[in-house]
């Protein structure tokens, strides 16, 4: 037990045979695998106490110090949904048009994207993830958090995992630059945002790009 005042509670976490142990690692990457983004979405209501859900799995990801440095901004509201697609069709317009590089738009060329984003108002909701580089302390002062990217990015993977566990669908959104989003949810100073998730069901007879996934030895090296 390590030297500490602070409380340490038993943990038992669920046990399996190493037959099943196999089964189950193979399962999960057979229903991840089957994940895409999406970038049609269909306008039927989600409830609220699914996102709920949703936002509560994301926050058990781990993070530095257990500082848990995010906050999910939820919206449903049709005229903020508006106003967020306006400015981030203007941002992407620029970007589209001038900002991202020649190399850049031949890499996105394969996946069909452009400036427009209709999916901003057409999902049921947006999820904007902010990332807290510190939280204010009582007296108002600032405590840092840490490894704050890491601990968002993880969260954001948790969440993409479990819309898709529910059989909603997704996008990894990244509107660059996004600071109108601090000033379209009206966000404290300590917080920047970090990604832009719609939510709900696909269009109908959505279509995807064709793409491939690098396989196993692509991506790792091993060192038995
Ligand atoms: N943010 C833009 C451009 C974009 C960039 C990458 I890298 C993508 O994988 C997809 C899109 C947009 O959302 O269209």
């Amino acid at each position: 037990m390590p030297d500490t005042d602070f409380p340490f509670i038993p943990y038992h976490p669920d046990q399996y045979t190493s037959e099943e142990v196999v089964r189950r690692a193979q399962e999960y990457f057979n229903f991840l695998d089957k994940r895409r983004s999406v970038r049609e979405f269909s306008d039927k209501p989600v409830p609220r106490k699914v996102i709920e859900r949703l936002l509560m799995t994301a926050s058990t990801a781990p993070s530095g110090a257990h500082k848990q440095p995010w906050t999910f901004c939820v919206i449903s509201n049709p005229e903020l949904k508006q106003q967020i697609r306006a400015a981030a069709e203007k941002e992407e317009y620029d970007s589209y048009h001038g900002r991202m590089t020649p190399e850049w738009l031949e890499d996105l060329a394969p996946l069909g994207t452009d400036w427009r984003k209709p999916f901003l108002e057409v999902a049921p909701w947006l999820i904007v993830v902010f990332k807290k580089a510190y939280d204010f302390k009582e007296d108002g002062s600032k405590r840092n958090n840490y490894y704050v990217s890491e601990s968002v990015g993880i969260a954001c993977g948790f969440l993409i995992s479990a819309i898709h566990h529910a059989g909603l669908v997704t996008l990894t959104h990244t509107p660059s630059p996004m600071n109108f989003l601090t000033k379209l949810l009206k966000r404290p100073e300590n917080e920047r945002p970090f990604l832009l998730l719609p939510v709900g069901y696909p269009a109908h007879e959505v279509r995807v790009p064709d793409l491939e996934r690098k396989p196993l030895q692509r991506v790792s090296e091993w060192y038995e």
